[in-house]
């Protein structure tokens, strides 16, 4: 990410797309100021409209998930596997191992910290497949379902843009790395045309409502990780200081250009995440986290056929909207952003690197975090040393991972770590999502150089106007439903540019290529 902001001056700047830039804000503004001036009855209209989508179109998730997942295995072992992202026998710029922890860190993010932890607590309580809430069984699925949520399907959500992208961004050396590039195929030499600009915009409102649930999950448990830490009360106050903190810490180091502080930030986040998870993993119950891990993929890996075709069609037991629906939104809505970021460090990949490097990588860095944190706090439950159900119940899921992580040794400590990853998860989710917004809004911006600076400050704060909002009208569940219906337009804008990359690659490469 190259430091080279031409253009200092604000709405004059020629370089801004008024047109998406005005619409988007536009959206923001109609969707917060209701439910601001009328939180009970915005709530109500939010939630109603999250069940009308789930239950028309949350077979059409499902049956994407399974797409995607077989396109990208025929892309990956069929005739176009050993297609370069650059020139023909360039190798890739980035090593493997740095080319794993970037994606990862772009992919994944503070919800991460949330899920991970605590999502054990609502599968065991209402199981998938009509099992007995907290019976034997509910406690298998509880311990693998979330793997499946962040497995392979997951990862194949963010692979298709990616290589939809990329493909045209290097076959064609496109200079402009924008989201409508993954129809470059019908659009070429149009990318100022009125469908690219609208697939753009499309784009920067699922990002905002993706970026903003991630938001939404993890001010409340910092904030209440702080409460903890500090003994300062909970409350929307304390939420909005949380935002304001993550916001200006972004801001003010992106206004200072301190771009590169915050990516070597991101890297110490991730070994801060690690030692944390051996952390957790040595002084938590070691065996038990061995011993569920295990037997999680292998429930997992034995029962993904019926996992991904699951619709509950019989039952009204909402697991399915709830869960999976939900979250094949929220990783259909990060897609593109994630395709553009992998993108930029892919070159000299081939396809089928690109496509086993970001399905095996990217489940295996998720599950890590599940099976330790998330197998960590359900032994707690079982071996009744701390009912987590019970104070999920009484109060939420953040002070049910306060909870579980009291029972540690040290458990200050392991709060005070787990609080400084997830601010930073925060401030980088700011950092790049508002890096893409910005360029999307920007007419022509070639890869090296960047938007704006208060550009990106700008969408900063946009940014943070959405994940307040929610917090102040209903929490949690409001986040998760937003971005079930920002990501609605991306499933069609997914599917035609999965199409563009099949035919640019025939177009390109013919039919049998090895
Ligand atoms: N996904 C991976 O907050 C986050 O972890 C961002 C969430 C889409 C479920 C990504």
């Amino acid at each position: 990410m190259l430091a080279n902001s031409k253009n200092k001056g604000c709405f004059l700047d020629a370089n801004l797309d008024r047109t998406n830039f005005g619409a988007t804000l536009l959206v923001i503004a109609l969707v917060s100021v209701p439910l601001i001036l009328n939180p009970e009855a915005g709530a109500a209209a939010v939630q109603q409209t999250y069940a009308l989508v789930a239950a028309n179109f949350g077979w059409l998730y499902a049956l994407a998930g399974i797409a995607a997942l077989v396109v990208l295995l025929w892309l990956a072992f069929g005739p176009y596997g050993r297609v370069v992202l650059g020139k023909e026998g360039e190798q890739p710029e980035y090593s493997t191992y740095s080319w794993i922890a970037m994606l990862f860190c772009a992919g994944v993010g503070a919800g991460l910290m949330y899920w991970s932890v605590i999502e054990w607590a609502s599968y065991y309580d209402a199981p998938p497949f009509n099992v007995e809430p907290r019976s034997l069984e509910a406690a298998k699925w509880a311990s693998s379902y979330g793997l499946f949520h962040w497995g392979f399907t997951a990862w194949a959500f963010y692979c298709l843009p990616t290589l939809a992208i990329a493909y045209p961004f290097y076959a064609k050396g496109v200079p402009v790395l924008k989201y409508s590039l993954g129809c470059h195929y019908w659009l070429a030499g149009k990318e100022e045309s009125a469908p690219a600009r609208a697939i753009d915009f499309l784009f920067m409102i699922a990002l905002i409502g993706g970026a903003g649930s991630s938001l939404g999950f993890s001010t409340p448990l910092i904030a209440t990780l702080i409460s903890r830490l500090t003994g300062l009360e909970m409350g929307f106050g304390l939420e909005a200081g949380v935002v304001a903190l993550c916001v200006c810490t972004f801001a003010v180091s992106v206004y200072m250009g301190l771009d590169r502080g915050i990516k070597r930030l991101s890297d110490v986040n991730m070994a801060l995440a690690l030692f944390l998870l051996a952390f957790v993993f040595i002084a938590g119950p070691s065996l038990f986290i061995l011993k569920t891990s295990l037997n999680g993929v292998g429930t997992v890996i034995q029962n993904y056929v019926a996992m991904s075709t699951w619709t509950d069609p019989f039952t009204d037991s909402g697991f399915f909207e709830d869960w999976t629906v939900f979250y094949w939104a929220w990783w259909i809505a990060y897609g593109p952003f994630v395709g553009m970021f992998v993108t930029r460090i892919s070159r000299g990949r081939t396809i089928r690197q690109v496509i086993l490097g970001m399905l095996l990588y990217g489940t295996l860095g998720g599950a890590l975090f599940y099976m330790v944190l998330g197998n960590f706090s359900l032994s707690l439950q079982l071996a009744g040393e701390v009912d987590v159900l019970a104070v999920m119940a009484a109060s939420d899921g953040n002070q049910a991972i306060v909870a579980s992580f009291e029972a540690l040794p040290m458990s200050t400590f392991a709060i005070a770590l787990f609080c400084v990853v997830s601010i930073i998860f925060a401030a980088t989710t700011y950092d790049s999502a508002s890096y893409t917004l910005a360029s999307s809004a920007s007419h022509q911006l070639h890869p090296s150089e960047d938007p704006a600076r208060w550009h990106r400050s700008f969408w900063a704060v946009a940014l943070a106007i959405l994940p307040l909002t929610l917090m102040y009208i209903g929490g949690l569940r409001v986040a998760q439903t937003s971005v079930l219906i920002a990501s609605l337009p991306i499933l069609f804008t997914g599917a035609a540019s999965t199409v563009a990359l099949i035919l640019s690659l025939r177009r390109d490469h013919g039919l049998h290529r090895d």
